[in-house]
């Protein structure tokens, strides 16, 4: 997903580098962009890698095995909540309505929902990857052979065209698997009404949010005792080293979760272990022993704090599913 840029602008140490590296940050697009983030995100005085570039193939089957991990309480505890929800959140839905699916991913959550709403028009399921649209369109008009299936390619960070044949019919957005965790505030908020323009006045928006708890217990969902989330994130460079024949020493980095109370969110790192210079496309980038290079935000809310934040979008927290243990949130959002 192209939303999760994370650079933290921390305004006046970043400043100069950001105007030197400027014309090196602006280029995107294909095939250069992870190249381009990397030198850009590690010449940077705190280095950083965007997230989005987790999910190459390996990245995406390591982020799966996450998902089962028994430390890893999001997704199995969302999916609990849609489970046992399900038939309300159906009933929230006007008939003929589309459902809008930002970041399709694998569609097991959504399943959840359709089954039991009888009375859709279509469903929409947006993603940048059209192989992960293609395999999600062959799995629901399997179970669901009568459901009008209209994939669109794209990204929903900004304005996007939704197919002709929905024009008309109520909108209900979803966005399960907090993956509005990873953005800034100003980016979530962004996003958030960028999703409110996208689904229109009087829509519905179901979204997912990580809950704040017991630091021991998030840091061990990011920090597990099998070292998956580890492998996880050392992919980044295993990844440069594949891709863009970087000479990353793996076994000279090693993954760090850490907690920061303020800003109510997990970080992810890769800590140099010692003072070292790795060749990045050319450019000399040197590392300190004990420098760490960002590579992910996760945020955590509580339900009145991410009420606030939607609000700042234009939309209305109505109503809070949570799961027994409080340990995350799906929220009803009303534009
Ligand atoms: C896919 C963004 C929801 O932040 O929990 C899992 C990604 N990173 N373990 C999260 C992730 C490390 C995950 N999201």
């Amino acid at each position: 997903m192209n939303l999760d840029d994370d650079y933290t602008l921390e305004a006046a140490a970043d400043a100069r580098d950001a105007e030197a590296e400027a014309s090196l940050c602006d280029i995107h697009g294909e095939p250069s962009e992870f190249a381009t983030a990397l030198v850009c995100g590690l010449s940077k005085s705190n280095k950083a890698i965007p997230c989005r570039f987790f999910y190459d193939a390996e990245g995406s089957s390591l982020f799966e095995q996450i998902t089962s991990l028994p430390e890893y309480y999001p997704t199995r505890t969302e999916t609990s909540i849609l489970r046992a929800h399900a038939t309300h959140l159906a009933r929230l839905v006007p008939p003929g309505a589309v459902l809008i699916e930002f970041g399709s991913g694998s569609s097991t959550k959504t399943e959840l929902l359709l089954a039991e709403m009888d009375d859709l028009h279509a469903y929409v399921p947006i993603d940048i990857s059209p192989a992960a649209l293609d395999d999600a369109r062959t799995r629901i008009a399997q179970r669901f052979p009568h459901l009008r299936v209209t994939p669109v390619v794209g990204d929903f960070s900004g304005p996007i065209a939704l197919p002709a044949a929905i024009a008309g019919h109520p909108r209900v957005g979803f966005f399960p698997g907090s993956t509005i965790g990873n953005l800034a505030e100003s980016d979530a908020v962004a996003l958030l009404a960028s999703m409110r323009a996208i689904l229109g006045k009087g829509a519905i928006l179901i979204i997912g949010a990580d809950l704040k708890k017991d630091v021991r217990r998030l840091i061990a969902a990011y920090d597990d005792a099998e070292g998956v989330t580890a492998a996880f994130n050392l992919n980044l460079l295993r990844r440069a080293n594949r891709e863009l024949g970087t000479d990353f020493d793996l076994s000279a980095f090693s993954h760090l979760a850490t907690y920061d109370v303020r800003h109510g969110r997990i970080d992810m790192h890769l800590v140099s272990g010692r003072a070292q210079t790795v060749n990045v496309l050319g450019h000399r980038i040197r590392f300190a022993e004990g420098e760490r290079i960002h590579t992910e935000h996760s945020h955590k809310y509580d339900m009145a704090g991410f009420a606030a934040l939607v609000q700042r979008a234009g939309w209305q927290s109505r109503e809070v599913l949570t799961d027994p243990e409080n340990l995350f949130s799906v929220h009803i959002l009303t534009a």
